[in-house]
């Protein structure tokens, strides 16, 4: 039964990838940060099959320890301060935790792996938020990076690591460059859940309207559940390398606020959207669109659940959810 360690496995992705790897046959360990972190019942509830280690990237010992005590075949690093705005109020902690802790995870995986660092094979969780002020439309694997947040700057750092420890020690290691994927389990703090939870709520009548901020941003959106098995893919292949994993179509802000209140049938969604300028950013990605080719050519992988899908699934499961007092 092949092994595998997941850091960030309380967060959305952590948890999609879980459920894949044990579908797959996987004994799946995690990495949880802090004393008494209140996401430890969540997995547990969720996720029995998956051990728990403690640890917390900022601390490259438990880093160690953790590997020791698993030994796996694969490390996903998924852990990270996630959120772009909250990355200017936390800059410094985002630089520690986002980027060097990048660089304590491939540290920890190449002391771990001995005599032969390609025995582990390590996946980063690179973001398009790298590409930041976009310098090519769509966004490909060589497109150049000009990250716009502290965030960004930060997984430049660790997506440029991790190709030097592959190119310096032979390591199996590769960085997907993930494009926004949502799901019900996305963070409330992201804009599509704050929609699909606000949209939720004022269907229910619980809520008369949204405070949200720059509409015309545009992302291109995917599932997390699709994501994921990319993420995977990657580690299967002989060379490791990096790919974009995205949809290839982009849409605004606007556009997804449109679509879920179209889709508990309000007309009207401009009476319930009001502006605050708390939500600008000091720099913002005004569009991201990326190219997937390489993964669709190398990794035979394309996503399967389309824009309007996705927001149909995100908004009737806040419904639910709110429904059932959930
Ligand atoms: P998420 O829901 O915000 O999860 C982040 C995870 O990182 C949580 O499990 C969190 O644990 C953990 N974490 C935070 N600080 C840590 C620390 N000091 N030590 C160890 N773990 C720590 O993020 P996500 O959406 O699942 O994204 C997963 C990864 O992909 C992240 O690296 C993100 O930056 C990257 N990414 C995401 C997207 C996207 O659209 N979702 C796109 C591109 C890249 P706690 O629960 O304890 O806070
Ligand atoms: O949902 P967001 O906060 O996601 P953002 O900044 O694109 O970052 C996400 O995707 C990255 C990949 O490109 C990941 F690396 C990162 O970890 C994270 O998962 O904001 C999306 C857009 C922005 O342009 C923002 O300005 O929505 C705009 N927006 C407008 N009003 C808002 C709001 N964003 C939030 N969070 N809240 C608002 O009220």
């Amino acid at each position: 039964m092949p092994r595998a360690l997941i850091t960030g496995i309380t967060g959305q992705d952590g948890l999609y990838l879980a459920e894949f790897l044990l579908g797959q046959g996987y004994d799946v360990h995690g990495l949880l940060r802090g004393q008494n972190n209140p996401k430890r019942d969540l997995v547990e509830e969720l996720l029995p099959e998956v051990t728990l280690h403690n640890g917390d990237l900022t601390d490259m010992s438990s880093l160690i320890r953790a590997l020791r005590e698993c030994d796996p075949a694969e490390v996903y690093n998924l852990g990270a301060v996630s959120f772009v705005a909250y990355s200017w109020e936390n800059a410094a902690l985002t630089t520690d935790v986002t980027g060097k802790g990048v660089l304590n995870m491939l540290e920890a995986v190449r002391l771990h792996a001995g005599d032969d660092p390609s025995s582990v094979r390590f996946y980063q969780a690179s973001s398009s938020e790298m590409f930041g002020k976009v310098q090519e439309v769509p966004q490909r694997e060589t497109t150049l990076l000009w990250p716009r947040s502290p965030y960004g700057v930060a997984k430049v750092f660790g997506h440029y690591m991790t190709i030097n420890y592959r190119e310096s020690y032979g390591m199996h290691a590769s960085s997907g460059i993930l494009f926004n994927h949502e799901s019900p389990r996305r963070g409330q703090e992201f804009v599509t859940r704050k929609i699909s939870q606000a949209v939720a709520r004022i269907h229910l009548g619980l809520q008369d309207h949204v405070t949200l901020g720059n509409l015309d941003a545009e992302r291109d959106w995917g599932f997390a559940g699709d994501y994921v098995e990319a993420m995977w893919l990657m580690l299967q292949q002989d060379v490791a390398d990096d790919y974009v994993v995205a949809t290839g179509e982009t849409h605004s802000v606007r556009e997804f606020v449109q679509a879920a209140f179209a889709h508990v049938g309000i007309d009207g969604w401009e009476r319930h959207v009001r502006y605050d300028e708390r939500f600008m950013r000091p720099a913002e990605v005004d569009q991201l669109v990326g190219d997937a080719s390489k993964a669709h050519r190398q990794l035979g992988w394309k996503p399967k659940v389309g824009f309007a899908e996705l927001v149909a699934m995100m908004v009737d499961t806040d419904i639910d959810a709110f429904r059932t007092g959930w």
